[in-house]
């Protein structure tokens, strides 16, 4: 799954066309690399980010989901969003994945609509919001609290009328979590995957990552986004290994080969 997001810090300057159009070349650059899923998103989720209105966020997404989809884009397109409005009209621009960082919860309307549509869905873990979630996460045990709430929120999609097949659950890595915990659903993911729904993982260039390389290069600040590929990669590999299936990533050429490598390896 590549990641285009259509946010202003990721595209800064130029009016609507020129980030849609940017952001529509972005994406079928991924799919050039072997993307199979693009993953297109209006709201940071990052950590102390605002909300977006549903009208800037529509005018983010619908452009970029409209021109993959004119372009012949092979990959299926996912939206990322919490939002029922826009995975309305996501849907009907040719996405037929909602992958809800709220698993449900935001939006009243939103099962509803993935479940009238037919569409795919993700539901992932997060404590707390966007905003506030990395002020001192707390859990007992975070693989066992994790699971549990993704047990829920699979058995409240299919109460909704959303299709099981159709339903894949996130941990969530980074969302109300500290390195420790991320580090630990990373290690015990086979746990969740036996909750029975294909999982997605998103590690790619999070901050814990940053700052494990800080610390062995006795740095005091985490290395930035744009170094955090080592991590991404190997976080990816030992997610495959322990049974993920679906691969949130920025930088898909280089995860694809060595997930690649990871998987013949295995024998898979
Ligand atoms: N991470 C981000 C946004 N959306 N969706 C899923 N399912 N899983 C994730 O881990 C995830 C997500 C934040 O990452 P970005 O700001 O780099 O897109």
């Amino acid at each position: 799954m590549g990641v285009v997001n259509v946010t202003p810090d990721s595209f800064s300057d130029g009016g609507a066309f020129l980030e849609a159009d940017a952001a529509v070349a972005h994406g079928l650059e991924l799919v050039g690399e072997g993307a199979e899923i693009l993953d297109v998103g209006g709201e940071s989720t990052r950590p102390g980010a605002e909300p977006v209105s549903e009208q800037e966020e529509l005018r983010r997404v619908e452009p970029v989901i409209e021109g993959l989809a004119s372009a012949g884009a092979t990959a299926q397109i996912s939206i990322d969003t919490s939002k029922a409005k826009v995975a309305t009209a996501a849907l009907r621009a040719g996405a037929s994945l909602v992958n809800d960082v709220s698993a449900l919860r935001a939006d009243p309307e939103m099962a509803g609509v993935i479940a009238d549509s037919g569409a795919a869905c993700c539901l992932m873990h997060m404590l707390g919001e966007p905003r506030t979630m990395q002020r001192d996460p707390r859990y007992g045990d975070v693989v066992e609290e994790v699971k549990s709430f993704l047990e829920e929120r699979l058995r409240f999609a299919v109460g909704e009328g959303v299709a099981e097949e159709r339903i894949m659950l996130d941990p969530g890595i980074g969302f109300g979590k500290t390195v420790a915990h991320n580090l630990e659903l990373l290690r015990r993911l086979h746990e969740l995957v036996a909750l029975g729904r294909p999982l997605v993982i998103g590690t790619s260039r999070k901050s814990f990552l940053g700052r494990i390389a800080a610390d062995i290069a006795g740095l005091a600040e985490p290395l930035d986004a744009q170094h955090r590929l080592a991590g991404t990669i190997a976080t990816n590999v030992l997610a495959l290994e322990r049974g993920a299936s679906v691969f949130r990533v920025h930088d898909v050429a280089p995860v694809r080969e060595a997930l690649a490598v990871a998987a013949a390896t295995l024998g898979g």
